[in-house]
C-alpha cells in the first residue's frame, strides 16, 4: 500500500507503530499475529532503524551479535554474524533476513515521518500527521523512534561556511564519501566518533581528532565467526538469551554479585584482568557490583584502564590526553566504546589530536577549523556530536494529548513517565526505549522484546476486556520519577555531562534520562503492575 493510499484511509487502525527498527518490527509482528489491525509507519526507506538510517564509515554494533538478534530460535537457527561484532551492513542484512522470514514490509508506510499525533477525547483515537501531508488513524499509538534518532549538531561559528562536505554521522550521504587521501577533521569522540576516527585514520592523507572528553573506550576483541563458532554458538543460543533477561543490561553478562572490596588486591587485578581479556562492554557492565555507585571502586577500575591504555600510546602528551592521571568523570557514567586500534592510531604520523579544552575552536571557516592558536585546514569535516537522545526523538514528534496539551511541555520542567512507557494526559500512546526505562543501559534487542512483549500483553488485555482507553496516572508518574531519581541518586551517574543526563544539549533539564537500577529489577516492576490489573493506569 503506497503512503497517497494510506493518507486517503479512513479506516482506524487499531493500533499504529511509529519506527520499522528492533522495537518496531517486533510488535509488528507480535500484534499482527494477536490479530490485530496494526501497521508501522517509517520515515526511512526501509527497515532496520538506525541500522538503515546510519552509514558513516566503520559503523558498528557495540553489543556482540549473538545477543543482537531476536530471540525467537526460527529466527537465529539459521542466522549467523560473520564477526563478533557485527559491521552496521551486516546489522542491515539482518533485517532482511528476518523480512524475509515474517514479510513485515508489506505492514509498513514508509517514507512517512510522523511530525504530528494528536489524541481525539471524544473518539478516543490518534490521528498522525505525516511530514508530506496525509494522516492515519488509531486507538493506540507506540512510539518506537529508538534513542539515537535525533542528531545533535552543537552551533560552532561559521559551521556553514565550511567549503568542503561537512556531515553529522548521523546524516552520512547515502553514496558514500570516499575518505582516502583527504585532510579529514572529526569532532567527537563518543562512540560514533571512535568508529569512525578508527576508520578514517587508515586511508586519510592527515586526520585531526578534535576531543572535548576522553573516551574510556574498551577493547572489542574483534574476531571472525567461523562457521564452526557458529555452530557452538548456537548450542549456547538458547541458554544465552535465558540469561539475558536476568543480566543488568540484557546482556550474556551481569554485575558480579560482590563489591570491589571483597576481593583481594591480587584477586581483583585477576578479575580485572579476566574481564579484560574477554573484551567488551563485560568490562563496564559485568564487572563489580559497586561500579557506578562507590567513588572507590570506581577509582580502582578505572586505574586499571589507564595504565593499560596508557601503554599503547607512544606520546606521553597524548597518553595523558588519552587516559589522563586523574579521571575526567567516573569510569562508566558515560558511555564507554568499544574500540579495536582506537590508541594505536594516536602513534600514526597521519593523526592529531586537539584537545579542546586547551585549544578550543574560535571557528569554522571556509578551509577549516581555526582554533585558538591555529588553522587546520580540512577536505572533509565529521561531526560525530551525538544526540538529543531518549526523550529528544519523541518530543521531536509534536505529540498533543487531552486538552492539547504537549508532550515536549510537558517534561520541559523533567520527565514523568509511568513505567518508562507513557505518559499522563497522553492517553492510549506507548513508547518503548522511552526516557525513566533502562533504554541506554540495555541491550536493544532484549529490552525491545521485553518492553514489546509486555506492550502486546496489555493491549491484548484491552482488547479482550473490550476496553477503549488507558492513561497512566499522575500519582504513578510522580512515584515512578521519585524511584527513578531516588535510585539515580545512589549512583556516580550524575557526575559527567553525559547524554543519559540529558546534558548534551543545551537547555535540556539535566537529570538522568535511564532507570539506573538494570533490566530484572524494571522488569520486577513492569509485571508487578500486570499482575495488579495494570495498576497506575486508569482503564476504561
Ligand atoms: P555521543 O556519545 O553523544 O558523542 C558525542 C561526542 O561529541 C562527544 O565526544 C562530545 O563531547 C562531542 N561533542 C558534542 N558537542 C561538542 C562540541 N560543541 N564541541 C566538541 N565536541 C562536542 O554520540 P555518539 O553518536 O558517539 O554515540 C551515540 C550513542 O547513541 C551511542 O553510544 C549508541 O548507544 C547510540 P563530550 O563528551 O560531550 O565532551
Amino acid at each position: 500500500m503506497g503512503q497517497q493510499e494510506a493518507a486517503d484511509t479512513s479506516e482506524c487502525l487499531d493500533i499504529a507503530i511509529v519506527g520499522a527498527g528492533f522495537a518496531g518490527l517486533f510488535l509488528l509482528q507480535r500484534l499482527r499475529s494477536r490479530g490485530l489491525r496494526v501497521r508501522a509507519f517509517e520515515a526511512e526507506s526501509d527497515i532496520g532503524g538506525v541500522w538503515h538510517a546510519q552509514r558513516y564509515p566503520g559503523i558498528r554494533v557495540d553489543s556482540a551479535g549473538i545477543v543482537y538478534q531476536y530471540s525467537d530460535p526460527s529466527l537465529w537457527r539459521d542466522w549467523s554474524y560473520s564477526q563478533r561484532y557485527p559491521a552496521g551492513a551486516e546489522v542491515k542484512a539482518y533485517f532482511d533476513y528476518v523480512d524475509g522470514k515474517y514479510g513485515l514490509r508489506r505492514d509498513i508506510e514508509f517514507n512517512t515521518r510522523i511530525v504530528a499525533a494528536r489524541f481525539d477525547d471524544a473518539t478516543n483515537r490518534w490521528s498522525l500527521g505525516f511530514r508530506d501531508g496525509g494522516a492515519a488513524q488509531a486507538r493506540f499509538v507506540i512510539l518506537c523512534t529508538g534513542i539515537a534518532s535525533k542528531p545533535y549538531i552543537p552551533a560552532i561559528d561559521g559551521l556553514e561556511d565550511f567549503a568542503g562536505p561537512s556531515h553529522h554521522t548521523a546524516r552520512w550521504p547515502k553514496e558514500g564519501l570516499g575518505l582516502a587521501g583527504k585532510r579529514i577533521g572529526v569532532i567527537g569522540t563518543g562512540a560514533s566518533g571512535v568508529q569512525v576516527i578508527q576508520e578514517a585514520a587508515k586511508t586519510a592523507s592527515h586526520l585531526t581528532v578534535f576531543q572535548r572528553t576522553p573516551n574510556m573506550a574498551l577493547p572489542m576483541r574483534q574476531e571472525p565467526n567461523t562457521s564452526l563458532d557458529g555452530e557452538a554458538q548456537k548450542k549456547r543460543a538458547a541458554s544465552l538469551f535465558a540469561k539475558t533477561r536476568h543480566a543488568f543490561g540484557g546482556f550474556e553478562f551481569t554485575f558480579q554479585p560482590k563489591a570491589t572490596c571483597e576481593d583481594s588486591e591480587a584477586d581483583r587485578q585477576a578479575n580485572y584482568q579476566r574481564l579484560w581479556d574477554e573484551g567488551g562492554l563485560a568490562w563496564w557492565l559485568g564487572n563489580y557490583n559497586d561500579l557506578i555507585v562507590s567513588e572507590r571502586a570506581n577509582r580502582a577500575t578505572y586505574a586499571f584502564w589507564r595504565d593499560k591504555t596508557r601503554a599503547r600510546i607512544d606520546n606521553p602528551v597524548n597518553a595523558e590526553k588519552l587516559a589522563p592521571k586523574d579521571p575526567p568523570h567516573p569510569f562508566g557514567v558515560k558511555r564507554p566504546s568499544l574500540e579495536q586500534n582506537y590508541f594505536e592510531i594516536f602513534n600514526q604520523q597521519n593523526v592529531t589530536l586537539v584537545d579542546l579544552n586547551e585549544t578550543p575552536i574560535e571557528r569554522i571557516n571556509r578551509s577549516g577549523i581555526r582554533t585558538s592558536t591555529t588553522q587546520i585546514d580540512l577536505d572533509i569535516l565529521v561531526l560525530a556530536t551525538g544526540f538529543d537522545a531518549i526523550s529528544g526523538s519523541l518530543t521531536s514528534i509534536d505529540v498533543a494529548g487531552t486538552g492539547g496539551k504537549r508532550l515536549k511541555q510537558s517534561w520541559a520542567s523533567g520527565i514523568r513517565t509511568h513505567l518508562g512507557m507513557a505518559a499522563a494526559g497522553f492517553p492510549n500512546l506507548l513508547f518503548v526505549s522511552g526516557p525513566q526505562s533502562p533504554s541506554a543501559f540495555c541491550n536493544g534487542p532484549t529490552c525491545a522484546e521485553l518492553q514489546g512483549g509486555w506492550m502486546a500483553a496489555f493491549l491484548c488485555h484491552l482488547k479482550e476486556k473490550c476496553l477503549r482507553r488507558f492513561e497512566a496516572t499522575t500519582e504513578a508518574q510522580e512515584a515512578w520519577r521519585k524511584r527513578t531519581l531516588r535510585l539515580a541518586a545512589r549512583t556516580l551517574l550524575d557526575k559527567a555531562d553525559s547524554w543519559y543526563m540529558g546534558a548534551n544539549i543545551p537547555g535540556k533539564t539535566r537529570e538522568l534520562q535511564v532507570y539506573p537500577a538494570g533490566l530484572p529489577s524494571y522488569l520486577a516492576k513492569c509485571r508487578e503492575c500486570a499482575e495488579q490489573g495494570y495498576s497506575g493506569f486508569t482503564l476504561s
